[in-house]
């Protein structure tokens, strides 16, 4: 697979580190000289645009964080006047006010080259018809591939999340070699193209999946491979920092190759706020480099991965976020003990029987937290006798307590009956808010 750029993706380490530096410099001066509130930051913390002579020194600097966006709520960080502003995009804000993020002219521009790279490293090319099934609109995921995969000159279909059997009717009818969306609405048009009674191999033309904006485990890869027969790769990026388009895997499959040249990344103990040794999981932390509208230093971004610098065996040398295992606001403390939902998800689809859709109940009864874990069994199984679904009930708690250290209370529920996801899947629902 050719690679896009391959002047930046081959570019030796040591070089890309100056390249870094150099970008983060002129960064920092333009941010300091073009947004109040971080001048008046650092001003008030005595450090200078000049104090930044080695990538360790933005250590220097001051976090950013979400909360930081929302005071400053709709435009109060955008480095350019409206009329340089070409785009704007905004989170969900689901919890307060959204964060409402803007792009110049060339941040768009930036923005697709970004894409394209990941896409080329996914498998796209000029040859392929790609389905973006990602919501269009505030969100960045339907527009910010959309670019990107233009640049490339695959023929877009722009139809969007939603409307699933239409979804699946259009890759049928258009011939569809990509799909782009999120890997829990993948895995929901997997079932449906199964009671369509449509055969993958014999009426699909798909060959890649493009998939991101929310974590998935290596067993859900494997259920879309499988179901669609295509090579899935994951992608990450968020609305903050520029939208998809910070890092994507190659057909390695091996972690997702960041795109340095715009982008340092920062791995932080999120309690201490200092680095993590190399390779040691941690909070990213991310500055992009060179972005006009909305530069923004050290952002905190919740996600938590390492991060590998070893040569990958598709000749990029770019370094590589793993998986994301979770976000530090995602850890749920139950009884004392720390639990991240991607640690249920990877105990439930190793065990035959389950099917890949679970919900995490989170409730607070006589002010003890309680966790239930809902798993839809698959259909064989729902069918079974009534003693095979109780040694599975059994099965699963006792996998879930080897994981977890704790007991948890496991409902197995009819198939289909878990909410299908369309955009990003809800897997927790904590009532404990509620009370
Ligand atoms: O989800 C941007 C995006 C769109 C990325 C399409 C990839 C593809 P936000 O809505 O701002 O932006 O959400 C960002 O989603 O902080 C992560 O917690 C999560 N996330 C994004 N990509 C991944 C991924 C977009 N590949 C938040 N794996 C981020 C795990 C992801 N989590």
């Amino acid at each position: 697979m050719p690679i896009w750029n391959s002047e930046i993706e081959t570019m030796p380490q040591g070089k890309l580190k100056e390249f870094q530096l150099e970008k983060l410099k002129k960064t920092i001066r333009y941010t300091y000289d073009n947004v109040k509130f971080y001048r008046n930051k650092l001003d008030s913390m005595k450090v200078k645009p000049e104090d930044i002579k080695t990538l360790e020194d933005i250590r220097k600097l001051p976090f950013t964080t979400k909360n930081e966006l929302r005071e400053n709520f709709p435009y109060g960080l955008f480095a350019r006047p409206m009329k340089d502003v070409v785009r704007i995009h905004a989170s969900s804000g689901t919890t307060g006010k959204p964060t409402v993020v803007g792009y110049t002219k060339n941040d768009l521009e930036l923005w697709a080259e970004c894409i394209a790279r990941l896409a080329s490293a996914g498998g796209v090319t000029s040859d392929d018809i790609a389905q973006i099934s990602f919501g269009y609109g505030l969100f960045t995921g339907g527009f910010g591939l959309h670019y990107g995969l233009e640049k490339i000159g695959a023929a877009i279909i722009p139809v969007s999340s939603g409307n699933t059997e239409r979804q699946i009717k259009i890759m049928q009818d258009f011939g569809s070699t990509v799909l782009i969306c999120t890997p829990s609405y993948a895995l929901y048009m997997v079932d449906v193209v199964r009671e369509m009674g449509v055969d993958p191999v014999k009426d699909l033309k798909l060959k890649f999946g493009l998939f991101g904006a929310e974590p998935w485990s290596e067993s859900i890869r494997t259920g879309i491979e499988k179901g669609f027969n295509i090579t899935a790769t994951d992608n990450y990026g968020l609305s903050e920092i520029i939208g998809p388009g910070v890092s994507g895997e190659c057909l390695e499959k091996n972690g997702m190759h960041i795109n340095e040249d715009f982008f340092f990344i920062e791995v932080i103990d999120p309690e201490t706020g200092e680095w993590v040794k190399d390779g040691e999981i941690g909070e990213l932390v991310i500055t992009p480099l060179g972005k006009e509208a909305l530069p923004l230093f050290r952002y905190r971004t919740r996600d938590l991965s390492y991060i590998d610098t070893s040569k990958c065996a598709c000749g990029r040398t770019t370094s590589r976020i793993m998986k994301i295992r979770g976000r530090t606001d995602d850890m749920l403390i139950i009884r004392g003990v720390n639990i991240f939902p991607s640690q249920i998800e990877e105990v439930l689809l190793k065990i035959e029987g389950v099917a890949p859709h679970y919900q995490i109940v989170v409730e607070r009864k006589n002010n003890i937290d309680t966790l239930e874990v809902w798993v839809e069994t698959n259909e064989n199984m729902f069918s079974d006798e009534m003693k095979k679904l109780v040694e599975l009930e059994k099965l699963i708690v006792e996998k879930l307590y080897g994981q977890l250290g704790i007991r948890v209370d496991v409902k197995l529920v009819e198939p289909k009956t878990i909410e299908r996801s369309q955009g990003k899947a809800k897997r927790v629902i904590d009532n404990r808010k509620l009370v």
